[in-house]
């Protein structure tokens, strides 16, 4: 490689010269404008045939580069004639400009509206998804106090979680369970079954096993269908699931059990596929762990959109330190929540999904914690969506 640095009084006469020097292939590295006009630094790459890589150059700054075997290729010890250097500054200068940015129209936030800024940081300690947060506060009509205004950002949140009721308690149905690993699929379904029973009886009731993959798993399935003398059917294979139901469907209520599916889990999409050939047939339930990341169950409810499923299961309630993650996760998913699981007990600790009582549980969850926001955090979120949206 060869590297050249010329001065000329303006960008053409520079470029010229470095035409004439490197000829048509030479590639501009750099410039930048000084006191005696242009400094332009150019190269052009190696001649295989060279060993003894040369550089010319008016600057003794420039030094040699290193034989073309040698890696990297281009070691360039000044910083500025680096394009990759060059790429990195930029980049970091303006990631400062946009923190920068963000801090005033934060300050400019909290001078013009300190109530919209203190509800914004009450619903990130909740654990309200910052896009939710911002579309809530954005909707709180113009001159309203801080009481007031969380009492809109609760009513918000519990308008936009949706609940799906007691359907199948109600008038029966068939329902998949489908979830990750130990998320309380199984523990659902018993608890729903017991329930059944103590409304309806058994007889118009069938429970499906299909989860062949977990060791026991068919063995809880079968000791359940005895406590509640019930009989419980297993597919010879997951792929055979759509003809057992196909002989089902006198049941009123049939409960199916699935394997728990890992999102990494080779063999899941060919579940989803199984599962999916019985749509309509058959609703699938997610079943969610309140206790799990935000992000976590967003992957999950993401993974088994082609099962289009009507509602979820939103278990292990009792064990989750937040809740607003998993709230902010549904809302956005549009996913109606059916029941709440808030233990072990069967069939005690379930109960239908009401939207301002989950709302005010994670309000309260919230509280019991301490959760503090941190103020950085806080400007560099909402300063930035107020500048984005200025
Ligand atoms: N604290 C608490 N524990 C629960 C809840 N629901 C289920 N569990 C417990 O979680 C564990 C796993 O429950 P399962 O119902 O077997 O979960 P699963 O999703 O069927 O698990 P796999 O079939 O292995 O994927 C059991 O110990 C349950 O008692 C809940 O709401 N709260
Ligand atoms: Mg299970």
């Amino acid at each position: 490689m060869k590297i050249v640095r010329h001065t000329a009084p303006d960008m053409r006469q520079a470029l010229r010269a470095i035409r004439e020097q490197l000829g048509e292939d030479a590639v501009i590295l750099s410039s930048r404008r000084g006191r005696q006009g242009v400094e332009v630094t150019a190269a052009v790459d190696f001649d295989a045939g060279r060993l003894d890589t040369a550089v010319e150059s008016s600057d003794p700054r420039i030094t040699s580069t290193p034989a073309f075997n040698a890696a990297p290729a281009l070691s360039v010890p000044a910083g500025e004639l680096s394009a990759e250097t060059m790429g990195h500054e930029l980049k970091t200068l303006r990631r400062m400009l946009e923190t920068q940015l963000s801090q005033l129209a934060w300050n400019e936030r909290t001078r013009r509206n300190p109530v919209h800024v203190e509800l914004l940081r009450e619903l990130s300690e909740i654990g309200i998804a910052q896009d939710l947060a911002d579309h809530l506060v954005g909707q709180l009509p113009g001159d309203v106090d801080l009481t007031q205004g969380r009492r809109f950002t609760v009513a918000g949140l519990s308008q936009y979680l949706q609940v799906s009721g007691e359907r199948w308690l109600d008038s029966g149905g068939c329902v998949a369970f489908v979830g990750a690993t130990g998320v309380g699929k199984t523990t659902v379904l018993a608890k729903l079954a017991v329930r059944w029973i103590l409304r309806h009886g058994p007889s118009e009731l069938a429970l499906v096993a299909s989860d062949t993959v977990r060791i026991g798993a068919q063995d809880q399935m079968h000791a359940l269908g005895q406590l509640l003398g019930v009989p419980v059917h297993v597919p010879e294979r997951f792929e055979a699931l759509p003809q057992l139901l196909g002989r089902l469907q006198r049941h009123r209520l049939v409960l199916i059990d699935t394997p728990g599916t890992s999102v990494r889990d080779s063999q899941f999409e060919a579940r989803l596929a199984v599962l999916g050939a019985c749509v309509p047939q058959v609703e699938t339930a997610l079943v969610l762990a309140g206790s799990t990341q935000a992000g976590a169950l967003e992957q999950t409810i993401q993974r088994c959109t082609p099962l289009n499923p009507a509602s979820c299961v939103l278990t292990k309630v009792d064990e989750a330190a937040s809740l607003g993650g998993a709230l902010s996760a549904l809302i956005r998913a549009r996913l109606p929540v059916s029941y709440v699981s808030d233990g072990q007990r069967v069939p005690e600790d379930l109960r239908p999904a009401r939207a301002l009582e989950l709302v005010s549980q994670a309000v309260r969850l919230a509280k019991a914690s301490g959760a503090a926001a941190d103020e950085d955090l806080l400007r560099r979120r909402f300063g930035k969506l107020a500048h984005a949206n200025s």
